[in-house]
């Protein structure tokens, strides 16, 4: 009797310490650092932000998940029981006004109400991303066909070039992703006001980091602008959001936020690794600019 209880017990410890290795394994998964932002398989809601405006349109977005759900909730109730108080068994004589005053007031206002509502934070949204008064540090970006141009006007004009790598060069060994990673990686300083200029070389494609909040137009002869300030040094990664010819799906963003000191340890070797603008740099010539 007594042995059984001990084996039982054993077991049961087993079974207990087995569910705890389990726990701690699981918990390391879920506890490790953030340290690339790219999608994930079966992922819900929206990469985790990394800089103050993501932050905001984050909140933004989950305010206006509630209104929406508030309002597909009051219509749903509204179905139900006029289904229920109203079929043609319940109420089978009814009733032949066309007319409420009231009603109809209130079904005018409250809705402008709603959109009063949102569209202040989101105006709020919209100028906060918009540009920031005094930059640290400016980053150039030019979308071509297919890939990405960027400049540092401020660290001597260091221009590279960045192309997705082919799947035969991805390198899991260095957390390489594929359709993500690039050749040259743009590699920026965290806690840094960096307004991002952005232009076409030749059709529109757009910059987008999900993580920074940034989704901007690259027109060509149009200088567009935004900002970044990214909170915390990792690998974050974005893709061209406008259709731009047959490969689209193969200009990936990847951008490496360093502290400011590995920032300057960068600068040195890129200024030597790099053509620079200041020294005569010209961007690839697409096709389309020849002709
Ligand atoms: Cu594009």
């Amino acid at each position: 009797m007594g042995l059984s209880i001990r084996i039982k017990t054993k077991k049961t410890m087993k079974t207990l310490k087995n569910f705890g290795y389990l726990l701690a394994a699981l918990v390391t998964v879920w506890a490790m650092p953030a340290t690339a932002q790219a999608p994930q398989p079966w992922q819900l809601n929206l990469q985790e932000a990394a800089t103050p405006m993501a932050k905001r349109m984050g909140d933004f977005h989950d305010m206006l998940l509630w209104i929406i759900a508030a309002i597909a909730l009051f219509v749903l109730v509204l179905l139900v029981w006029v289904v229920i108080r109203y079929n043609s068994k319940v109420n089978p004589e009814p009733s032949q006004f066309t007319h409420n005053v009231l009603i109809e007031v209130l079904w005018t206002v409250i809705p402008v109400a709603i959109l009063v509502v949102i569209a202040i934070p989101s105006f709020q949204l919209l100028y906060y991303q918009d540009r920031i008064e005094e930059p640290d540090m400016t980053l150039k970006v030019t979308g071509r066909q297919w890939y990405w141009d960027y400049e540092y006007p401020d660290h001597e004009g260091i221009a590279f070039s960045s192309y997705a790598l082919a799947e035969d060069e991805i390198d899991p060994a260095k957390n390489q992703i594929r359709l993500l990673s690039t050749d040259n990686v743009v590699v920026l300083p965290v806690d840094t006001n960096i307004q991002i200029l952005m232009t076409g070389g030749d059709v529109i494609h757009s910059w987008t980091v999900p993580a920074f909040g940034v989704k901007i137009d690259a027109i060509p002869g149009r200088l567009n602008e935004t900002w970044v300030r990214i909170e915390k040094p990792g690998t974050y990664y974005g893709q061209c959001s406008e259709i731009c010819g047959k490969d689209h799906a193969f200009m990936p963003i990847e951008v490496r936020a360093v502290t400011k000191e590995e920032f300057e340890q960068w600068l040195v070797t890129a200024k030597e690794e790099f053509a620079s603008i200041d020294a005569g740099f010209q961007p690839i010539r697409t096709a389309f600019l020849q002709e």
